[in-house]
Formats: C-alpha cells, structure tokens, sequence
C-alpha cells in the first residue's frame, strides 16, 4: 500500500482526553476515532490489526472444533423474556422498539438467540457435540465507557457456544475452549493468564477470566509468579488429555480481585512468589450447564428416547479490547511496537527522496518484490522530511523499517530497522529481503 493513496491521519500531540498509553497511542496513529462516547470508527490501519486478530482466534476456534457462523446484532425482547433475562439485565441493554412497536434490543451478548437456533434444530443426542461461534459487534451501555476501546459500548466480541448431552461431555467442551484460548493469545505476543471468576449476568457454576497483567488495567489480580512464566504448548491434540496443560495453568494460586482470598493467597503462597499486580480482561469462559436450556426448552432425544435439556457453556473473547491489551503490553516512548502476527503491515518502506528518480526506482523495485514475496508492504512514498517519515513509522509500530536514500544506493545498500530492538544494519536489498521474509 502507498501511503500517498492510503488514510492515515496520525497526531502529533497527546490527545486531551486519553488518560491510558493504548488510547493515546490508538488515536495518534491513526487507527480509531471516536464517534460518540464508547463508539469508535476503525480507521483503516485500526481495521486491519482488527481483522488480523479476528482471523487468528477463528483460526484457533476451528482447530478446537468450533464452527462459525454469523448471528445478527439486533434481537427480539421475547427470546430474552424466555430465559428471564430481559428484566434481570438492567440499564445495560440497549432497548429499541421498531415500527410496528415491536421490543427490540441490541445484543450485548448471544446465549438466547443461539439457544434458539439450536433448539430448532437439533433432534438428537447424535447430534452432538456442538460449538458455534461468531464474531459480531456487540452493544452494552456501559454507565463509563473509558479507555478507549478498553471499555468500549459497541465493541467486537468473539463468542462461541457449546452444546452436550451431559456434564462431562460439556467439561470436556469447556476444556477444549480454555486451552484453545491459551493458544489464541499466545499467538499474539499476549501472556494471558487464566483465573478462577464470577459469573455474573452470565451466570452458571464454572468459570475463568483469561488476564492480560499491564498497570493500567481496570481489575486487580493475585497470583503465583510462576504462573506468569508457564510455557503454552506450541502444538495441541484436542483429542488427546487437556488436563495436563490446564491443571499446569491452575494448580497455583490466581484470583480477580471479585474472589480473591487474601488468606488462602497467603497460606499457598510464599510471600517471595506473590504478584499482585492489575490486569485487563482479554477473554471470559463460562459453564452454566442448563441456565438457558432449561426454561428456553432446548432439548434432544437421548439413547433412550427420553428429552435431554443441553449442556451449555459460553466462550467470549474481547476481539477490539485486544488492540488496548497488546498496544499495553507493546509499546515505547515513541509508539506502538506491533507483535509479528497482528501488525497491520510487516514492513514499512520510507523513501528518502521521493522526488529523486533513482531513488524512486529503487524504492519501487523493493516494494514490488516484497510484494511479489508475500511481504505486506506500508510503502511512504510521499514527499515529506525524513524526519516526520521515521516518526510515523515508529508511532504505527510495524516490526520492520526499511529505508532507501541516495547514500544507501550508492553503496548498494538499504537500511533496515527493526522497530522491537531499534537495531539497524546495512544491507543489500536481497539480504534484507531474506531476513524479512525468512
Ligand atoms: N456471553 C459471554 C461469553 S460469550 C460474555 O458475554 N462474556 S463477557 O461478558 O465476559 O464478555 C466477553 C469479553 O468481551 C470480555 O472478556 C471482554 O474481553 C470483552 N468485553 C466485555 N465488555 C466489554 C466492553 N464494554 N468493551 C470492550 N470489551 C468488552
């Protein structure tokens, strides 16, 4: 992509009313602008990393057997009056009424509108297990959006829905979930850490928030220090025993501050491996057996011919709180430092002399054989300083610089920067393009 045919508004100044790293870093460079308050445009570089995350949580919902499809954002009261939930949620429901005077809602979540899918279709135990998921826009008026999209009141969520014929049948689908989510932000440079929640209006018996440690984030959090440096498996077999990788997740202490035992964290914990510290909420999994099932009478004829109520579980990922979690985790005085697997670009190409024709060439002939190589180029091809050239590359954070002036190509030359490190070398540009794309 030139960036003289692109969009992207970056500022120079701290925006007034950004009080955290990630919202002041979202907005100068350019991927978001709010629009009302926890209502955010996505700007086309804040799209892209959005798309980039989405396509890697899909990704690791198939590898664990779920199924996507896509639940629209406005539903009917009557399915929320089925399971009870349309009074019990409160100010946070977004409540419309159509022409016809009709009560409608925003979704803020998806349980009963799947339940009602489902129900529909599933006749019996042979059909399952079942998971389903989507990526949808979801609408919670949150009494004070805050942090950008941190605390967002339209944000994207990734949620899946398990369905089992019996208890055991729906842990083994919840464990499916939770090792999958430690996979899923892995992935994106993000050491989330799982632990034992409330839970809440979504209610049920079982549940683990997955945490992101950073200083600004809105829970407070106890744990063992080890926990922080526990490996995730690379490769996982879902067909295979999960336990092992959860219980090496769980079998120390970690709380949110909603369950946290000040007395039990002291007695498990020796007082040289205690962290407590503040976290951000990436992603939230939920067992609640048959909540829903029951009183939206979603049943399936067992081996016995007797109806059966589902066992459900829900699974929900933060996808656009994600941006806030890793620009937290990433970033240094001078912008973001995207992780590899969600920058919106893999390299950004700053022509020194863009009105100077041999510098143009060169620069044209990188950018079509990065290009030709699969290589996700940000090329800034317009004609302003170097110096406000190298500033915005360090504000949008993608992992590699690579620079070509009239020295570099006297030399035979290119310059290439890595943002994380700042290391710079000199190289000819089939070098360079070995290391990027090797
Ligand atoms: N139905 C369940 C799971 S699918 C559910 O809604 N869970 S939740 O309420 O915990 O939300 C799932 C995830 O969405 C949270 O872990 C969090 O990462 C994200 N999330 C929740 N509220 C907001 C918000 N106001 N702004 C941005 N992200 C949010």
């Amino acid at each position: 992509m030139r960036l003289s045919r692109y969009f992207l508004p970056v500022m120079k100044d701290t925006p007034a009313e950004a009080q955290i790293v990630s919202h002041r870093l979202m907005l100068r460079a350019g991927l978001i602008r709010q629009m009302s308050s926890g209502i955010y445009a996505w700007l086309p570089l804040g799209h892209k990393v959005l798309q980039k995350i989405s396509a890697i949580v899909s990704d690791e919902m198939a590898k664990a057997g779920a199924v996507e499809l896509l639940m629209p954002t406005l539903q009917s009261a009557d399915l929320w009056r089925e399971s009870g939930r349309y009074d019990a949620y409160g100010e946070e429901m977004l409540r419309i009424t159509d022409r016809h005077d009709r009560d409608m809602l925003f979704g803020p979540t998806n349980e009963e509108m799947i339940t009602d899918i489902v129900r529909q279709e599933l006749k019996s135990y042979k059909d399952l297990p079942l998971n389903l998921f989507h990526i949808q826009w979801k609408f919670r008026d949150e009494i004070r959006p805050r942090f950008g999209v941190m605390r967002g009141r339209e944000f994207l969520m990734k949620d899946a829905y398990s369905f089992d014929l019996d208890f055991d049948a729906s842990r083994l689908a919840y464990n499916k979930m939770f090792v999958a989510y430690l996979r899923m932000f892995d992935r994106m440079g993000l050491q989330a850490i799982p632990m034992r929640a409330d839970t809440g209006p979504i209610g049920g018996d079982l549940s683990h928030e997955f945490i992101v440690l950073a200083d600004t984030g809105e829970s407070e959090v106890f744990l063992h220090k080890g926990l922080v440096e526990e490996p995730v498996p690379t490769e996982i077999d879902y067909e295979g025993d999960l336990t092992s990788i959860i219980n090496s997740k769980t079998n120390r202490y970690a709380a949110t501050d909603e369950i946290h035992d000040a007395a039990k964290f002291e007695a498990e914990v020796d007082e040289a491996d205690r962290v407590t510290a503040r976290g951000i909420e990436v992603g939230h999994i939920f067992h609640f057996g048959t909540k829903y099932s029951e009183p939206m009478n979603a049943k399936v004829q067992g081996p016995n011919g007797e109806l059966i109520p589902l066992q459900m579980g829900s699974y929900g990922v933060g996808i656009s709180r994600l941006l806030g979690a890793i620009v937290e985790a990433s970033h240094d005085d001078d912008g973001i430092i995207w992780p590899e697997a969600v920058a919106p670009y893999q390299v950004g190409l700053i022509s020194l002399r863009p009105k100077d024709e041999t510098v143009s060439a060169a620069c044209d002939d990188a950018y079509a054989k990065l290009t030709a190589l699969g290589v996700d180029t940000l090329y800034d091809d317009r004609d302003e300083r170097p110096g406000a050239k190298f500033a915005t590359m360090d504000l949008i954070g993608l992992p590699w610089q690579m620079t070509i002036g009239p020295k570099g190509i006297e030399k035979g030359v290119v310059e290439l920067k890595r943002r994380a490190t700042g290391e710079k070398q000199e190289l000819p540009l089939d070098k360079a393009l070995e290391l990027i794309a090797g």
